[in-house]
């Protein structure tokens, strides 16, 4: 059987190869059936194992916790253990990697959509005032929408913004420039 060898010079394939061999296994059919990139799995794998620190092959809800807290959703205890009440296959209270991955495959699909929904409505609203379709919209232009956006804000204030926002500094504020002002 040819399977590829994974490239050294890839540091997750480096670190899948350094995994033993039924972990990998385990990924390769995780990978699948959670539509998760390879790459994440090990990385949540890692994870796993960091939490897991009595090596009991299972982690427990207040660890879960935190870990989701790390990857920037904070829930709520209820929260938490409705979630941990889905997943939770077998019902110990505690979650298998299995199950962890599960757990994770949700947030981080839900996260990529998301992200993908707000590009896209950013998008939308940066062609509703690029009205030329000019790839731009000027400062002057944007200083109006701030205003409009909050009428207490001052000239000082404004300006201030507008030169965070314009890099480059060149009196237009392009699509890339427009979405790091959006998104933070
Ligand atoms: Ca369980
Ligand atoms: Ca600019």
């Amino acid at each position: 059987m040819a399977t590829k060898q994974p490239k050294a010079t890839n540091p997750a394939a480096a670190a899948l190869s350094a995994v033993d061999e039924e972990i990998r296994k385990q990924l390769e059919v995780l990978s699948q059936k959670l539509e998760l990139h390879k790459d994440q799995l090990i990385l949540l794998q890692q994870t796993f194992v960091a939490f897991d620190v009595d090596k009991k092959g299972y982690i427990d809800i207040e660890m879960i916790g935190q870990i989701l807290d790390m990857l920037g959703h904070q829930l709520t205890s209820d929260e938490l253990q409705a979630i941990v009440k889905e997943i939770d296959e077998d019902g110990n209270g505690e979650l298998s990697f299995e199950e962890f991955a599960h757990l994770a495959a949700r947030f981080l699909v839900e996260e990529e959509e998301d992200t993908e929904a707000i590009l896209k409505e950013l998008k939308d609203a940066f062609r509703l005032y690029d009205k030329e379709g000019l790839g731009f919209i000027t400062t002057d232009l944007l200083r109006e929408i701030l205003k409009e956006l909050d009428e207490k804000m001052t000239k000082e204030d404004l300006d201030q913004m507008i030169e965070e926002i314009d890099v480059d500094g060149s009196g237009t504020v392009d699509w890339e420039e427009f979405k790091a002002m959006m998104i933070g």
